[in-house]
């Protein structure tokens, strides 16, 4: 095992040609959290890139901060972000096409009808990928261009756009991850079942499952059953945030979180029962990360412990079979209704699990009570990014991934999104200095390198997100890409952190 410790300490050296990296390390507050960032030493200029033909300087990793052989660098999109093309080739309409058209629930009431247009510059975004060093690509099928109306016939034009979509991944040498759920349910579903406060949605969403693994696991061969499943559940049904935009009472609410977990359950014996032999399947969950405040075993104890609470109506139930008896004590009267077949089927076995992870949820201590940790409430002037919601936090990538692995013993591992906005500026000359997410990027794999070093199994990396795109809620004024948007002529213009990811994709190191 690598000391990874000492390659830290031995590499404090500055960079003398970086002047000012402290002052946008001011910027991006990761000073106040007294993270150290590795130097990035740029030597020679003597390497071309694909795209621009530009001269990029060369890069030499200097701190020993390597992946292990085969570790998969990506980026990552979702359907109804990106692709647009709203009202084409028979696609049905989704509750994010109701929402964001209802005057007020979006920022500057943006909507997805064009988005990025990638339903027809996917080909061009191909290139980009391919221009990262990428070489896999996390993408999503929107339910309703497949079953406009949620189930019945199948809509053969839909089909195709993500059949030829997935040939020119491979064409490119990248590997395609397809995710079959992230957020845009058929409104018809939404209209006839009140979505998932229904379990005919999960059965619904099982059918549609095994279609498009029967149509596609020839070539795709990791599928995700469903994205996030805390926030479509809690933003969507619980606070009224997200798409369908309802408050739904406690006992409502916790009916249909079980109907979401159903729902992957069912989705993945859908897949095992219509997928090509071999194929692989998983979830994509944004799991609450416990940080232990700082590394004693006790916090590491209770850091583990309130990992497994935090998730406990999710992927602790989808790894475990069980509600948690903390869980059901909690919700008491208002506790979903459910059956041991239906534990089992929720916790049918996986071929890998996915992770989001954006921010920690807290930071942990042991405490001598019930639960056996507290959670330590952030400080105001704690640093976020343009998204207020992430508090910025680089060790809950180590943490999440160590505990994914400890608490469930799961063998692969992909961080399926991680990412940060920024303000973004796009200059005259057309350049995007977009330090804060270089340092974002910087430290949060740093932590991950950190976890891969110790033997976590953690196989790939996807950067939410490849573009500017739809961001929910905030519309188009938060940007996660890597590529610049300009909204208006859809021209995509590589921001300063294309290059750092291309540079670290290559060297499989974080730089
Ligand atoms: C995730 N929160 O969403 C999604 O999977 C992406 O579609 C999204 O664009 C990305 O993260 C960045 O936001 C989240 O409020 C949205 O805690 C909101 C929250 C978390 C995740």
């Amino acid at each position: 095992m690598k000391n990874h410790q000492s390659d830290e300490q031995s590499n404090k050296t500055e960079n003398p040609g970086l002047t000012g990296r402290r002052d946008f390390m001011k910027t991006a507050g990761l000073t106040a959290l007294g993270l150290s960032a590795a130097p990035l030493i740029i030597t020679s200029c003597n390497s071309k890139s694909e795209t621009d033909g530009k001269q990029e300087p060369a890069v030499t990793n200097s701190n020993g901060l390597v992946f292990p052989k085969g570790f998969l660098w990506g980026t990552a999109t979702a359907s109804y972000q990106v692709e647009g093309a709203a009202n084409e080739d028979g696609r049905g309409k989704s509750i994010w096409d109701t929402f964001s058209h209802t005057p007020g629930k979006i920022l500057n009431n943006d909507n997805g009808d064009i988005a990025c247009d990638f339903y027809h510059k996917y080909k061009e975004d191909i290139q980009l990928i391919k221009s990262l060093n990428a070489k896999s690509y996390r993408f999503s099928i929107s339910w309703s261009r497949i079953f406009p109306e949620g189930t019945g016939t199948p809509n053969q034009k839909g089909l195709d756009f993500y059949s030829r979509m997935v040939d020119e991944l491979l064409a490119n040498g990248i590997e395609p991850f397809g995710t079959l759920y992230h957020w845009d349910l058929p409104q018809a579903l939404q209209d006839k079942n009140k979505g998932w406060q229904s379990k005919d949605t999960a059965k619904a969403f099982a059918d549609y499952a095994g279609y498009m693994a029967e149509k596609l696991s020839d070539r795709v061969k990791h599928f995700f059953t469903l994205n996030e499943l805390w926030t479509f559940i809690q933003l969507g049904y619980g606070d009224g945030v997200f798409a369908p935009g309802l408050k739904l009472p406690a006992a409502e609410l916790y009916q249909a979180r079980h109907h979401a977990v159903l729902a992957h359950g069912l989705a993945v014996e859908a897949i095992r029962a219509k997928g090509k032999a071999g194929t692989k399947v998983g979830l994509a969950e944004n799991i609450k990360v416990g940080v232990p405040v700082f590394e004693s075993p006790e916090n590491i104890k209770a850091a583990e412990t309130a990992t497994r609470e935090f998730n406990a109506g999710y992927m602790t139930v989808i790894m475990e079979g069980k509600y948690t008896d903390s869980f059901l004590k909690k919700a008491g009267a208002d506790a979903p209704k459910f059956t041991a077949e239906e534990l089992k089927t929720i916790s049918s076995p996986l071929d890998f699990c996915g992770i989001n992870i954006y921010n920690p949820e807290a930071y942990v201590q042991a405490a001598a009570n019930e639960d056996g940790f507290e959670k330590i409430p952030f400080a105001k002037s704690h640093p976020t990014s343009t998204s207020k919601w992430q508090i910025l936090g680089p060790e809950s990538l180590y943490w999440g991934a160590r505990h994914t692995q400890k608490l469930w013993n799961v063998k692969e591992i992909y961080i399926t999104e991680n990412g940060t906005s920024g303000t973004d500026e796009l200059t005259a000359d057309k350049k995007v200095y977009d330090t804060d997410r270089i340092t974002f990027l910087r430290n949060y794999l740093t932590q991950l390198q950190r976890a891969t070093s110790e033997g976590v199994p953690v196989k790939g990396y996807f950067y939410w997100s490849l573009v500017d795109n739809f961001e929910w809620a905030s519309g188009y004024g938060t940007r996660f890409g890597l590529y610049y948007m300009d909204y208006k002529t859809l021209e995509r213009i590589p921001k300063l952190s294309v290059s750092y990811f291309r540079a670290m994709a290559e060297k499989n190191a974080v730089l």
